[in-house]
């Protein structure tokens, strides 16, 4: 068919590109890939190509063109199946596929009927590539196709096929900052890396974290049991079972820091309502409350809210351990008869969330796609708080009840745009325009808190519900400290910084008149217990680090996931100990016992997931159970 005699690795470049061009045309027709900017659309394009030319270029180290080509066979054959799986897996879940959905038995299920109905005759376009590079093989004649290629040559082509890696990572990374240490969302991996970076990235978290969990023994649970057991306290008298049997709604304001709160900003007033709040005779708002997230952002603060447990140094624990065994607020409560769910309207894989709720025993995920979204209704991330906010309650009325729903907003989140008509005070005029918008977005989010409020009176969910509202995590990063020091009228040394890690924390309970500004210090992990507490549910055999803040016997000692710590009497940050109040230098000395606490505890966090210890613990009884 074809005459004239073709170049040495003809059929390796036609496997590249066919392969490559297949894959673009994919991303374009079968998975819904936003693209926002001409920069995102020339990665997704170049994103196939490092793994293709690696993967398909080993076939130069074979001799005879008769294993070459099988080789390039069976590596077409083998990328297009794993691009193909993807295809029929986002026919139906609207997600790619990551390793622990292939071994979390539950899912098999739905998986084989889904696949059988999502596969179509037209899907032999999934292969082309496959088929051209067999009609390749056939017809082309290629010169002197045995004669292998040098040292030299493919040293060359790979360091080419490293460059264009690189390449790719340092678009990636511009794009999406700390993309592979955060790892928050499967779409925009796909989107950055390409399908086949993916999957090995993903192969490379799931097996990292599968191999600390076959090391791990029952026995590693006895000592962190034993320091639990010994720092436990009683929850308070008073408090516990306040709340028994009703509604539970737990409200995630995003980015929201406490120092807005009965603060003005050039005269104005940020947030109304929760200053409301603060006096009302039915809310409890903790002032001296810390977020206690790392790299996971608001999955750490959803995860220290179900599990207290502590998230983990390096990842998000969401996408890492998602697999683990848990033992969750949401199941605490689910097996009390609540129906327990989720409300956010963003993409369901973010963060995870859609495996994680699983571990997590959350009964209903209402994502992205249970919301409406008009227009008009969507700035910077997606829904506005005010219209998720009000589809939220509509949804809760078709609840059962009684029902723990958890809503997480999204208005305020870097970088903090707002529609003109949703700017109810002037910016801030710093040198940061992240700081200079973030009191406008806070306004609206408070303002949106508001609007929550009536809705659930309309509604008539109002009297029977507990409202809990917490800050996430940080808005105002360390970059802008001073445009910080500039509103707060004084430096942002350690101290401060640690101290602007706090978060509001809003305990209302209709009718109840225990109100009042709880100046406890404590931090995200005490959530879980505090709240369970209120709603009578015992925790007491329950393996958690935190303490019912309303317990007088507790002890004022809040750690942050990077190791700094608070206490009554000190702040410790940068490894210097501070006096907390005067703000003082004191010796190290009076810091170091809670120094070593800190890590201690931090470390056992860290090997319960890591070992995903909790498989060896019994939650009826808290016993320790033998290994399996
Ligand atoms: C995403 C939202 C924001 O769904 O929760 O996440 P963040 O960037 O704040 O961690
Ligand atoms: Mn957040």
């Amino acid at each position: 068919m074809f005459k004239k005699e073709w170049p040495k690795h003809s059929i390796l470049a036609i496997a590249i590109v066919a392969t490559w061009f297949k894959t673009y045309t994919i991303y374009k027709t079968s998975f819904s890939i936003p693209i926002d900017n001409p920069l995102q659309e020339l990665i997704l394009f170049l994103s196939p190509l490092s793994l293709l030319l690696f993967f398909y270029g080993l076939s130069l180290f074979l001799k005879s063109a008769k294993n070459k080509n099988l080789y390039l066979f069976i590596a077409t054959l083998l990328t297009s199946v794993v691009l193909y799986a993807n295809v029929v897996f986002y026919r139906f879940f609207t997600d790619f596929i990551t390793l622990p959905v292939l071994f979390q038995t539950d899912n098999f299920g739905d998986l084989g009927a889904s696949t059988a109905a999502s596969i179509y005759i037209t899907d032999v376009f999934y292969f082309v590539d496959v088929i051209a590079l067999v009609l390749a093989i056939k017809f082309i004649r290629i010169n002197s196709p045995d004669t292998e290629s040098s040292v030299v040559q493919r040293k060359v082509y790979f360091i080419l096929s490293a460059a264009v890696l690189f390449l790719n990572l340092g678009l990636a990374e511009t794009e999406r900052p700390q993309l592979l240490t955060r790892s928050f969302d499967r779409e925009m991996l796909v989107k950055n890396l390409g399908m086949y970076n993916y999957h090995l990235y993903d192969l490379f978290i799931q097996s990292r974290s599968q191999v600390q969990r076959t090391f791990a023994e029952s026995s590693d649970l006895v000592e962190v049991n034993n320091y639990i057991r010994s720092n436990q306290i009683a929850p308070s008298a008073e408090m516990s079972g306040i709340a028994e049997g009703k509604n539970l709604i737990i409200v995630a304001l995003e980015s929201m820091q406490s120092f807005p709160i009965n603060n003005e900003m050039n005269g104005q007033t940020i947030t109304p309502f929760l200053n409301e709040l603060t006096e009302d005779e039915d809310t409890i708002y903790f002032p001296n409350f810390y977020h206690q997230t790392g790299l996971g952002k608001t999955s750490d603060s959803e995860f220290l809210l179900e599990t207290s447990l502590y998230p983990r140094s390096g990842g998000a624990v969401f996408f890492t351990h998602s697999g683990n065994t848990f033992n969750s607020m949401a199941e605490k409560l689910g097996s009390k008869g609540y129906s327990t769910s989720v409300q956010h309207a963003n993409t369901k894989s973010f963060w995870n969330r859609d495996m994680m709720y699983d571990s997590l025993s959350i009964d209903e995920f209402l994502d992205l796609d249970s919301f409406t979204v008009e227009k008009g209704q969507a700035v910077n991330w997606g829904l506005k708080d005010i219209p998720f906010f009000e589809q939220s309650v509509a949804n809760m009325t078709e609840m059962q009840e009684p029902f723990y729903s958890r809503l997480i907003t999204l208005t305020n989140h870097y970088p903090f745009t707002l529609d003109e008509e949703d700017k109810m005070i002037d910016a801030f005029d710093s040198n940061s325009g992240t700081l200079n918008r973030y009191f406008q977005t806070v306004r609206y989010l408070d303002e949106a808190v508001k609007s929550l409020f009536e809705e659930l009176k309309e509604n008539g969910l109002y009297e029977n519900s507990v409202i809990v509202m917490y800050g996430d995590h940080y808005g105002i990063s360390e970059n802008h400290n001073e445009a910080m020091a500039q509103y707060m009228g004084k430096e942002i040394t350690p101290y401060e910084s640690a101290k602007l890690q706090r978060v509001p924390f809003f305990v209302h309970i209709p009718g109840s008149g225990k109100g009042g500004i709880n100046e406890e210090i404590g931090g995200q992990i005490d959530m879980r217990p505090t709240i369970l507490s209120l709603m009578g549910i015992d925790t007491s055999t329950d393996l958690q680090f935190g303490d019912d803040l309303f317990s007088e016997e507790r002890e004022e000692f809040v750690i942050f996931r990077d190791g700094r710590f608070v206490t009554d009497q000190y702040v410790f940050a940068e490894n210097i100990c501070y006096e907390n109040g005067t703000a003082e230098e004191v010796d190290k000395q009076l810091c170091a016992p809670y120094i070593e606490q800190a890590l201690t505890e931090l470390q056992y966090s860290e090997s319960i997931i890591a070992g995903d210890l909790l498989r060896f613990y019994d939650k009826e009884n808290g016993e320790l159970l033998p290994g399996d």
